[in-house]
């Protein structure tokens, strides 16, 4: 089985084509206006099956291919938001990095040749990684971070909140925005733990304001989070109540009806 996998995915790695991203909106609450998307990675296997990312990214990192794909998406988000441009529609997406990658020599060098090859502004495009990637090697990747923003190119701290160690760095944190984590979201909603969800989200939100980042919720479900988001200042939000990943022919679709 496992054998199998790994044939498959050597076979896809060299077309390539069988990664697609898929594309989840990032949505102003109040107005539902598309402010952005998140580019997510899809695997189509050669018999037309979908593998999904907790399936596939396990192995693929225990075989040391992460760096590939993870060099494919960025690849693809650029072509995105090229495609997208075309049609009008410009609005920053991002696409997700580990810290491994970001911190080998030629990340830089690869997207500053990407960039120039696809003449799209750097400002369209924004990089997410985790808290808890950007706080284990603060030292080592917080200057790569701010070498992207002075690219113009944004950066998101991901799963925000689940990582308290970077309360000691917040202050030369090199981001734009932090994306509060969706577990503390998902709380909002439930009765035993609406509270404590509630004070971690307005917890953050201060810090967001104090810090000058924007902000965004992950992961919002339902109205009641959304509501209860809505009441603690936040404007931004991704999840399934709004929309969930699609390929980009579908969000170009979602882009026009909203305008
Ligand atoms: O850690 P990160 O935010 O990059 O994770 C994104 C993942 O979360 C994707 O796999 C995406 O499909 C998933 N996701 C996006 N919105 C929601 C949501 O509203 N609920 C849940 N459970 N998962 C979501
Ligand atoms: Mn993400």
């Amino acid at each position: 089985q496992r054998q199998m996998c790994i044939r498959d995915r050597y076979h896809a790695l060299r077309t390539e084509d069988a990664f697609q991203i898929a594309l989840q909106p990032k949505v102003n609450m109040q107005s539902g206006d598309i402010v952005g998307a998140e580019a997510l990675l899809r695997w189509t296997k050669p018999d037309g099956t979908m593998v999904p990312p907790g399936l596939f990214i396990p192995i693929a990192e225990a075989s040391g291919v992460m760096n590939k794909i993870d060099s494919i998406v960025m690849k693809k988000t650029v072509e995105a938001i090229k495609w997208l441009g075309n049609k009008g529609i410009n609005i920053p997406i991002s696409f997700n990095v580990t810290c491994s990658d970001i911190t080998t020599s030629n990340f830089i060098e690869n997207l500053v040749s990407l960039l120039s090859r696809s003449g799209i502004e750097p400002s369209l495009l924004e990089v997410e990684i985790t808290e808890s990637q950007a706080m284990e090697d603060y030292e080592e990747v917080n200057p790569v971070l701010k070498q992207l923003l002075s690219m113009g190119i944004k950066v998101s701290v991901d799963d925000f909140g689940t990582g308290y160690s970077s309360l000691a760095h917040i202050a030369d944190l090199a981001v734009s925005t932090l994306k509060v984590d969706r577990s503390f979201v998902t709380k909002l909603s439930d009765e035993k733990c609406a509270e404590a969800g509630l004070a971690v989200c307005e917890m953050v939100y201060r810090l967001a304001k104090r810090f000058n980042f924007n902000i965004i919720a992950e992961g919002v479900e339902t109205e009641e989070q959304k509501e209860k988001l809505i009441e603690g200042g936040y404007e931004f939000a991704q999840g399934y109540l709004f929309a969930k990943p699609m390929f980009i022919e579908d969000f170009e679709a979602l882009c026009k009806k909203n305008t």
